[in-house]
């Protein structure tokens, strides 16, 4: 297991000075921030950013995300051009070394909370979905969380984009579940040759929450979506992130099952790792990464990575705001790094026993 980090470039409030001093963590988890969605990512920024990266003696194999234009996932009459972008961009990727794409197919929003600051019991902040919080009008949840999230936007929800929501939601108007599924296909038919070609992986995250809101469609839910998106093109370059917290915040998801079925397909090559708390029915909050903060067991979890002879890329996904750090949402330095520390302690102990 290739234990990583996610960095949002030199805008973000933590360095890679920084996440040097996180012990076991030689990854960086890396993307461009000021490309609109559907351009070319250049190779000239490309290259910039792996030379920073690699200074402070970390590698970048794997970028999150490379977000995918709505027209592809509407199918509109000019996705094939955003196609023929996304081809390029997996061109200059593989130009200096990456190896893993993560990226979604979540319509209009990428992960959707109700609260970015909730105050927990021990004094920390952290992200809550609670559907009866969820106002009817989507146009009230992003001015909702512009207002509260320290002017470091949520990834995937970039405000140009969504200054025009009426629009956007418009054109969502008659895609269904299983044409996003066949917008999808297309998609995957026309760049997957491309990756096995540059040695590229691509790996879809699950939607977050894994349920359709505003009457959006969502089709990476949980172990029967993950099938039927790994038949649309049969080839491990077709690949998955398996997210804990996305998956886990559907109790009906077994999380530990899902990664014994999929890992050892090869087609998983990133795992988000972090615990998720439930709290009622269709009401979760992002707890610490430690089994007895929330409701997921992350030492089956581990175990199931580990019997499945898991080599990938992981990282420690969203943390609580601790220390008063004030950062990017879930994105902060002190959380996610605390997480790695026992990601690492559970991953030690369970190696060591099965090597005696
Ligand atoms: C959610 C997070 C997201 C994720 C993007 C991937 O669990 O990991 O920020 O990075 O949805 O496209
Ligand atoms: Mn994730």
């Amino acid at each position: 297991m290739k234990m990583s980090f996610r960095w949002f470039g030199p805008n973000d409030p933590i360095t890679l000075a920084d996440i040097r001093q996180v012990p076991k963590t030689r990854q960086i988890v890396g993307m461009l921030t000021d490309i609109p969605v559907g351009d070319v990512w250049p190779l000239t920024e490309i290259k910039q950013l792996r030379d920073q990266i690699n200074a402070y003696g970390f590698e970048l194999k794997v970028i999150e995300s490379v977000n995918i234009h709505d027209a592809i996932k509407t199918g509109a009459p000019t996705r094939d051009r955003y196609i023929e972008n996304y081809i390029q961009t997996i061109r200059n990727l593989a130009k200096v070394g990456v190896t893993v794409i993560c990226y979604n197919f979540m319509p209009i929003f990428d992960w959707i909370r109700t609260d970015l600051n909730y105050p927990l019991t021990d004094g920390s902040q952290s992200m809550r979905f609670d559907l009866s919080k969820l106002p009817r009008d989507p146009q009230v949840l992003f001015n909702r969380i512009k207002a509260s999230d320290n002017n470091l936007m949520l990834p995937g929800w970039e405000p140009e984009r969504l200054a025009q929501l009426k629009q956007l939601f418009k054109s969502y108007e008659n895609v269904s579940e299983s044409d996003l599924v066949a917008n999808l296909k297309y998609f995957l038919k026309a760049i997957i040759p491309v990756c096995e070609e540059v040695g590229i992986q691509m790996a879809i995250h699950p939607d977050d929450p894994p349920m359709s809101l505003f009457g959006l469609p969502r089709i990476y839910k949980n172990l029967s979506d993950m099938k039927r998106i790994a038949a649309l093109v049969d080839s491990p370059y077709n690949g998955f992130t398996i997210c804990t917290g996305s998956l886990g915040e559907n109790t009906a998801n077994d999380v530990p099952a899902i990664i014994r079925e999929f890992v050892p397909t090869g087609r998983v090559p990133f795992v988000h790792l972090r615990n998720i708390k439930h709290i009622a029915p269709n009401v979760f909050q992002e707890s610490a990464h430690e089994s007895s903060e929330g409701s997921l067991d992350m030492y089956a979890i581990m175990q199931a990575l580990h019997d499945s002879d898991f080599n990938g890329y992981a990282r420690s996904d969203h943390g609580r705001n601790i220390w008063g750090e004030n950062g990017r949402p879930g994105y902060g330095l002190y959380d996610r790094a605390m997480g790695i520390s026992y990601l690492n302690g559970l991953w030690e102990a369970i190696q060591k026993k099965a090597n005696n």
